[in-house]
């Protein structure tokens, strides 16, 4: 009868709705339990999680605009953006999955033979290509085989007469205690994994290690590097406080046990060396700012430590480099690759390898056990986190990871400048005005910098003193304003003569230019 729902109707629609909705619970709480699994045997095998896998293929992969365009809108919550996008995609596909099992199992399984078959594709997209991945991504898709079989016996039969076996009654119940033992199931290997991979080997070789004394010693800092203007960036950047910038969705936390860098390609004597040997080496301390090359004017992805290493000049004279290796081409613990111009290494200047910051091991997020860091040149092309390979090698032959994807082979540092204090868009009272902020020119050194409100004359502002000529030098001034709105602009003169251009540029390909200029309003 048109326009009319019987009750029988009603009570059949109602029930259709609920087995298509405990198909869907099914479903997403199967890609929780594949999840889980993958994200412990990962843990076991030591490899990255199916998630992270897939996250990497898709960073690797991703179109440089679109990239951009991601950490223009989600700047350094880039990863956390990315990795929450695919958990939510994966649990939308289970609950269609799950729909689906209701009455096409088979097509249900073979949905997870495809989620599996997409795992296994971006072990081999992503960089790093540890195979061993391949192996959390099975063992997730044989879990999660499993955890459907189980939760669709539990779904109750749509044509068990009403009142023995609905979806309402005891059969729902069934239901959802085998929905919920699985989900606690996938939360404990969840969290299990968590405490594995934390308290694993990199983890406890981390806390065991001890930095031996430096060979070569730096006097502490000079007095007055530091103007503790409040406001304004301290000379040291904290550990805790600094820039992270990588690809890795999940920090690389390699056993310092087992660690060891190969020096290769073109030489005339390849080898190999580990954390005992390296640690045994005279060691020496520098002070080095380090920069990211998509730093915007004005930017924060800048700091400054006090490094502890080994020079890799020495390193590389141990191998006995080629005269035409123009590249050292430095590959990390996942597979990122960093291109250095040879000489720029050699010059003398403090190129070191890496494997103290601030007075401790590096932290996992800054590279442990080693890194590099070239004073002068951006960290992309400067700067290689978990470094495991140095081959020597040609610019003609071998392209480094940002190169490949539209960014500069060579990427010296700009002079450049900022203003910290007053903060931004901040209210001051009117009259004197404390004007500071931090100037760099790594390698170069910053020989003077200038200030100016509302486009009046140039200041020459106070500089901080400094232990060398790569590191960033505090600036502080002061002026009278009266009660209003006003804009500050800053330029740098680095040692060389050079005033940092006002010319803008954006970060790509390599790095931005233009001066910083910031308004506040005095009342
Ligand atoms: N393994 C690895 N090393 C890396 C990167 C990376 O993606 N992977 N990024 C580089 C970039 S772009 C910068 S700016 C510096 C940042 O170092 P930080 O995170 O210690 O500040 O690391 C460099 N080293
Ligand atoms: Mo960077």
């Amino acid at each position: 009868m048109p326009g009319v729902t019987t009750k029988t109707q009603r009570t059949g629609r109602n029930r259709k709705r609920g087995r298509l909705l405990l198909g869907a619970c099914a479903g997403t709480v199967t890609v929780v339990a594949c999840a889980a699994a993958g994200e412990l045997v990962a843990a076991l095998v030591g490899t990255a999680s199916p998630v992270v896998a897939v996250g990497d293929a898709v960073v690797d992969s991703t179109p440089q605009a679109l990239a951009e365009l991601a950490i223009a809108l989600f700047g350094t919550a880039d990863k956390v953006v990315l990795l929450s996008g695919i958990v939510i995609v994966l649990l939308v596909v289970g609950g269609v999955l799950g729909v689906v099992a209701l009455r096409r199992p088979l097509w249900a399984y073979a949905g997870l033979g495809v989620f599996a078959a997409a795992g296994v594709a971006a072990v081999f997209i992503g960089r790093g290509g540890d195979t061993r991945t391949v192996i959390p991504v099975l063992a997730a898709a044989a879990v999660g085989a499993l955890c459907l079989a189980l939760l669709l016996r539990a779904v109750p039969d749509e044509t068990a007469p009403a009142g023995v076996e609905t979806v309402s009654g005891p059969g729902r119940r069934r239901f959802v205690l085998t929905a919920l033992a699985v989900a606690a199931a996938a939360g404990t290997a969840g969290v299990l994994s968590r405490v594995i991979s934390g308290f694993g080997a990199g983890a406890s070789s981390r806390a065991a290690l001890v930095l031996p004394e430096p060979a070569v010693p730096l006097p502490p800092l000079p007095r007055g590097t530091d103007l503790k203007v409040p406001g304004l960036t301290p000379f040291t950047t904290p550990n805790r406080d600094f820039y992270r910038i990588d690809t890795a969705l999940t920090v690389p936390r390699p056993d310092a046990a087992r660690w060891r860098l190969r020096v290769h390609g073109l030489v005339d004597r390849p080898f190999e060396i580990d954390m005992a040997e390296l640690l045994d080496l005279p060691l020496r301390e520098a002070d080095i700012t380090l920069a990211c090359v998509s730093n915007q004017v004005g930017g924060d992805l800048i700091g400054n430590a006090r490094w502890l290493g080994y020079p890799l000049a020495d390193l590389l004279r141990r191998a006995g480099v080629h005269a035409d290796a123009d590249q050292i081409l430095a590959t990390s613990h996942d597979g990122w690759t960093c291109g250095t111009p040879t000489e720029v290494v050699m010059d003398g200047r403090d190129a070191l390898l890496a494997v103290g910051m601030n007075g401790e091991p590096l932290p996992h997020r800054h590279g442990f056990p080693a890194r590099t860091i070239v004073p002068g040149l951006y960290g992309f092309v400067s700067a290689t986190k978990w470094i495991t390979d140095i081959r020597l090698t040609r610019f003609a032959d071998d392209v480094a990871y940002w190169a490949e994807r539209g960014w500069a082979v060579e990427a010296p540092i700009h002079t450049m400048s900022r203003v910290d204090v007053p903060a931004p868009l901040s209210r001051v009272p009117a009259g004197e005005v404390v004007l500071a902020g931090v100037a760099w020119a790594q390698h170069r050194g910053v020989d003077a910098v200038e200030v100016r409100v509302d486009d009046g004359s140039w200041v020459t502002a106070e500089l901080a003193r400094v232990p060398g000529i790569d590191t960033w030098v505090q600036w502080v001034t002061e002026v009278t304003v009266e009660p209003g709105r006003h804009d500050v602009e800053v330029r740098a003169t680095d040692a060389t003569g050079r005033v940092q251009t006002a010319e803008r540029a954006e970060p790509i390909p390599s790095g931005a230019t233009g001066r910083h200029r910031i308004a506040f309003t005095a009342t």
